[in-house]
């Protein structure tokens, strides 16, 4: 009967996403006048560019963008990233990639929680960058069973919230009913509360050891710390947050500025100093401040094989390794240095350096109606039978997200650096593998290629 049949996840996660803007924009309001200046930066993008508009529109990945936001959270124990994973598979996000961010110094790893396929990508791409403290990198082992202790006395998710998730899982869905408070439970788990869970001394140890770890102990739940828009063009917003009020942090991380985007280039706006409360110990509620939330801005560019990576990696390398991101000649060098990075979609194609997703063009359906026809992916294209579109990157860099957290922990960020993956520890924390985002893009272009392959072939009567 209708009004039992299950919501499709696509659509639980469109709703919380939702959701989840609506109240960040309440929470934190520049986030608002963010998404207002890429609403019209995006519009004229698209009216400039007719390329660009008429490939995504080619691709479905128009409509999306709109409606396109990542959002960051970090969690305390193993069992809340565990139970974390069950919630986000009731809105088909799966964990997707291992990023190890001890390198920067930064004592978390961490995975984003995404949709998969490419339907439901283009239906809503909302993902969760989700990162797990690592306790056992805090040295002082005082601090550690203090902070271990907090975190173990703390439940970050609504009874309710865990009884939809059980739900969702025996029955492999949830109703409207069901589905519409999932959403309202969920939300609860990444609320800001500016009650602290523990005393200003005990927060000043934990904010002494690494700002991050008395953000992710000292509350009541993992609150969102950014949504994030997508952009058509980042250099645009970045020259006019100024304008709006904003003030943006000073480098955009990332590949430079191309004619062809490639992977991700994100900007952000500085934490917010927010008044907080400390639990002391008579009862009392101590007034404090803490910095956490901010706004972060994303374009996003097409997927790279593992030669195009290799080939981004050492690049960015080379240019770190002569000056530190926020320095004068930073911006040039990155541009002379990504100058060795083709910067036309062929080439790009040609060296086997970036994913592309293969369709019939015009002429080449046409052509599939009557005959049948075959050749190499190289002939195909160059015969105007096969057209190709970019497959565009959905995940994360982790030399950008090191830098997306470091500009938020202000100056006195730290610099120690001490690469300590450790992606089977996580593993089993999650309860899961993580998926491995290479493959996901490769699978595409393959599907692709066999949809067009079969189209050319069969001949209808
Ligand atoms: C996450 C930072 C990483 C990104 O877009 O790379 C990130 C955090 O600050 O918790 O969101
Ligand atoms: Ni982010």
């Amino acid at each position: 009967i209708q009004t039992n049949a299950f919501v499709a996840k696509n659509d639980i996660r469109a709703q919380f996403s939702q959701a989840m803007s609506a109240m960040y924009k309440e929470e934190v309001p520049a986030y608002g006048a963010l998404m207002d200046l890429v609403a019209d930066v995006n519009a004229v993008s698209l009216e400039q560019d007719k390329d660009l508009h008429e490939q995504l529109t080619h691709t479905d990945g128009l409509a999306r963008i709109t409606e396109e936001r990542h959002g960051a959270i970090r969690v305390g124990t193993e069992k809340e990233l565990f139970t974390l994973r069950r919630l986000f598979a009731v809105m088909g996000m799966e964990p997707v990639s291992y990023y190890d961010l001890s390198v920067a110094g930064i004592p978390v790893h961490s995975t984003a929680f995404r949709p998969v396929d490419e339907a439901d990508l283009n239906q809503n791409p909302f993902r969760i960058f989700t990162s797990l403290l690592r306790l056992e990198l805090i040295e002082d082992e005082d601090l550690r069973a203090a902070a271990q202790e907090v975190l173990d006395n703390r439940e970050i998710f609504t009874t309710a919230a865990l009884n939809l998730i059980d739900r969702a899982e025996a029955q492999g869905g949830l109703n409207a009913e069901d589905a519409a408070q999932f959403v309202t439970e969920a939300l609860e788990t990444f609320r800001w509360h500016s009650k602290a869970n523990i005393d200003r001394e005990l927060y000043n140890r934990l904010h002494d050891e690494h700002r991050l770890i008395a953000d992710i102990v000292s509350f009541h739940g993992p609150h969102i710390n950014h949504l994030t828009p997508r952009t058509l063009d980042i250099d645009a917003v970045q020259v006019g947050m100024p304008k709006r009020g904003i003030d943006p942090k000073a480098v955009i991380e990332g590949p430079p500025q191309r004619k062809c985007p490639i992977l991700l280039r994100q900007t952000s706006f500085k934490a917010l100093e927010e008044k907080v409360f400390f639990k002391q110990a008579d009862g009392s509620w101590e007034e404090g401040s803490h910095t956490a939330r901010f706004g972060e801005i994303e374009q996003r560019g097409i997927a790279l094989t593992p030669k195009g990576r290799a080939l981004y990696d050492e690049l960015l390398d080379k240019t770190r390794a002569a000056v530190r991101a926020g320095e004068g000649a930073y911006e040039d060098l990155l541009v002379e240095s990504f100058a060795a990075f083709p910067d036309s979609y062929e080439e790009l194609r040609a060296e086997g350096l970036a994913f592309f997703r293969y369709s019939l063009s015009e002429k080449g359906a046409e052509i599939a109606k009557s005959v049948g026809i075959s050749g190499t992916v190289d002939g195909l294209l160059e015969a105007g039978i096969l057209r190709m579109d970019p497959i565009v990157y959905e995940d994360f860099l982790p030399v950008s997200a090191a830098g997306i957290f470091q500009s938020n922990l202000g100056d006195g960020g730290a610099e120690v650096v001490y690469s300590n993956p450790s992606q089977a520890a996580f593993e089993k924390a999650l309860g899961a593998k993580v998926l491995d985002e290479l493959a996901l893009y490769a699978e595409l272009e393959q599907a692709s290629l066999t949809d067009c392959y079969e189209r050319l072939s069969a001949k209808s009567l």
